[in-house]
């Protein structure tokens, strides 16, 4: 139980000291199942043909991501903070893909968390397969809100008429049928969420999510040039209040000054190329996952042991990196800001 100087459940931005968190599990995670359209908007190319029923991740593969996670979760102990993990599922039985990727499902804004209503139907039942069991426990304290999903009658519906423009116009692969969201297209800056239209969100998601969080929290949608978006975590990263550092492929330094929160803060594009890796394989995501990094505080940040470039680009805006090895999480889909969710943030 909490009392009033120790919340359960509070967080306002990306940066504040972390005191609390979820962090995903590998195990038994398998490729996840979406219409080929879809698997072609938002995945590596190279990696399509994986994308298949009942096609687990490598055991190896899913062992050492697992081991990267519990010297992760380590890491957070040592600095304080306080890591809830999920029940264990057999994903293959279930149809669904993993828990290791929280931030994708749920999205905490200051006392309250609000499952995304993902748009991938082999999704729908990660929050209540893993995670409900610790919702259940925070939602005891009168203090927390948990807005949960509603269920979903055709999840088909969301792809039909897509692939039909005659003008060759760019289409995101989901039509605005029903509200759908990934919390991971989200970001929080104090009273303003900053997030993406995507491959995944689409405006009635937005709307749902406008309505979900508490009063006084306004979410506004960032202009990003990136047709196969999918996730704003490794587009934009805020280190501390009035730095963000932002991926130069996918927006301009532009797009993001028309947002008020943004006016005065100090923005600068990554400087360098990510670096190709095959050895294990990215099957889901791009190299730019390198910013996707998890800040403990304004100055310790948990950065992969491999991309000691960026590491070095940060600290010379005085962080502080913490070196953790994360590449076996990475194969699967997302690294230290994916495999997590904030739940207490302490304030000013
Ligand atoms: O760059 O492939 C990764 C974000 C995963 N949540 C990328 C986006």
């Amino acid at each position: 139980m909490s009392n009033s100087s120790t919340p359960l459940v509070s967080a306002d931005t990306e940066w504040s000291p972390l005191r609390s968190v979820i962090l995903g599990h590998a195990a038994n995670s398998c490729f996840p199942q979406a219409p080929s359209h879809m698997i072609k908007a938002t995945m590596p190319e190279e990696h399509f043909e994986e994308f298949r029923p009942n096609h687990r991740f490598p055991a190896e593969l899913l062992q050492r991501a697992d081991e990267e996670l519990a010297q992760f979760a380590s890491i957070l102990q040592e600095h304080g903070v306080r890591v809830y993990r999920p029940k264990s599922v057999d994903w293959s039985k279930t149809g669904g893909y993993t828990a290791a990727m929280p931030r994708d499902g749920l999205l905490t804004v200051g006392n309250t968390i609000v499952e995304a209503c993902f748009a991938w139907e082999c999704r729908q039942q990660e929050i209540d397969l893993a995670f409900a069991n610790i919702l259940d426990e925070l939602e005891k304290d009168s203090s927390v809100k948990v807005v949960r999903a509603p269920k979903v009658a055709r999840p088909e519906a969301l792809y039909e008429g897509i692939g039909s423009r005659q003008d060759g116009a760019h289409e995101w692969a989901i039509n605005n049928s029903r509200p759908a969201f990934d919390a991971a297209d989200f970001l929080r800056f104090g009273k303003t969420l900053i997030g993406q239209l995507s491959n995944v969100t689409n405006e009635k998601g937005v709307e749902y999510l406008q309505n979900a969080v508490p009063e006084g929290y306004t979410v506004e949608l960032l202009d990003v040039t990136d047709e196969h978006a999918m996730h704003i975590d490794a587009t934009i990263l805020p280190l501390r209040q009035g730095l963000l550092i932002y991926n130069p492929e996918r927006v301009t330094e532009a797009a993001l000054r028309k947002h008020k929160v943004f006016q005065k803060w100090d923005l600068h594009a990554y400087p360098h190329l990510p670096s190709p890796r095959e050895s294990p394989p990215r099957y889901m995501t791009s190299g730019w996952l390198l910013m996707n990094v998890l800040s403990l505080d304004e100055k310790k940040v948990v950065v992969e042991a491999g991309d000691v470039e960026f590491a070095e680009y940060i600290k010379s805006f005085g962080f502080e990196p913490i070196m953790c090895p994360f590449q076996h999480v990475n194969s699967i889909g997302g690294s230290f800001h994916c495999a997590t969710v904030d739940l207490v943030r302490q304030g000013d």
